[in-house]
């Protein structure tokens, strides 16, 4: 049983499609910090949530960057989504001529104990940690366990495409103006998404590591 602490049940639905496990839904709004890093929001907040909860959590974090516009929404999709609205993000990028995009996502796995070293990142909790440098393959030791910082074991997606009208009903999000390979990924089915989305392509990582590493 894997708990998903997230508000969202879209991202639910999609790692339920996704994993063998049992996922579990914890609604927990934990406070973002203000980061321009995924991988820095997703450590936080499942770090945040594990101490809440004290069980095995992921929590995603994710976004859509726009190439024209320097990489926004980012860190503040979910709140132009709300705010602004996907119709008003596709008629600001219609007046582009690169309308080029990619989802971002990261997911990140805690249950309170260190991890061995492998190809996916560990946050350690270390004030102004890297992990896009030297630290990205860092394992976690007990003595820096037992210094008090909670590690977070992280797995990220990317996945490329372009900004279009908006066409389909599936998905949730900014599915609608996302269009990857002649499709909106809100015209794919949740199974044809996560073959080829950030979420898809973050939970592949993280199930292949949690199915051998034996926790
Ligand atoms: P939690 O933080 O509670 O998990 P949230 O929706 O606020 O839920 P984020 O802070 O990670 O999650 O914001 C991600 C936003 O990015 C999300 O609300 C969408 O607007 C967008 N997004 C991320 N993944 C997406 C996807 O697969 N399809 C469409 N939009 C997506």
């Amino acid at each position: 049983m894997v708990t998903f602490v997230t508000t969202n049940p879209g991202k639910v639905h999609e790692a339920r499609e996704y994993l063998d496990e049992p996922v579990k839904q914890r609604n927990f709004d934990y406070l973002e910090p203000q980061a321009d890093e995924l991988a820095t929001v997703a450590a936080h907040g499942a770090r945040a949530a594990y101490q809440k909860f004290q069980e095995p959590v992921i929590v995603d974090d994710s976004g859509l960057t726009i190439n024209a516009l320097g990489g926004f929404p980012g860190p503040y999709s979910s709140y132009v989504e709300e705010h602004v609205g996907i119709e008003r993000v596709w008629r600001l990028v219609s007046e582009e001529e690169d309308q080029s995009a990619a989802f971002r996502g990261v997911i990140a796995y805690c249950d309170g104990n260190p991890f061995a070293a492998t190809p996916e990142p560990v946050d350690d909790g270390r004030r102004g940690q890297d992990l896009s440098a030297a630290d990205r393959a860092s394992a976690t030791t007990d003595e820096q366990v037992a210094d008090g910082a909670v590690p977070v074991k992280l797995f990220e997606g990317v996945v490329p495409g372009s900004i279009v009208p908006p066409r389909g009903d599936g998905g949730f999000g900014f599915d609608p103006i996302f269009e990857y390979d002649g499709k909106t990924f809100a015209e794919m089915e949740t199974d044809e998404k996560n073959a080829i989305s950030h979420r898809g392509r973050a939970l592949a990582k993280f199930a292949e590591w949690y199915a051998e590493s034996e926790r």
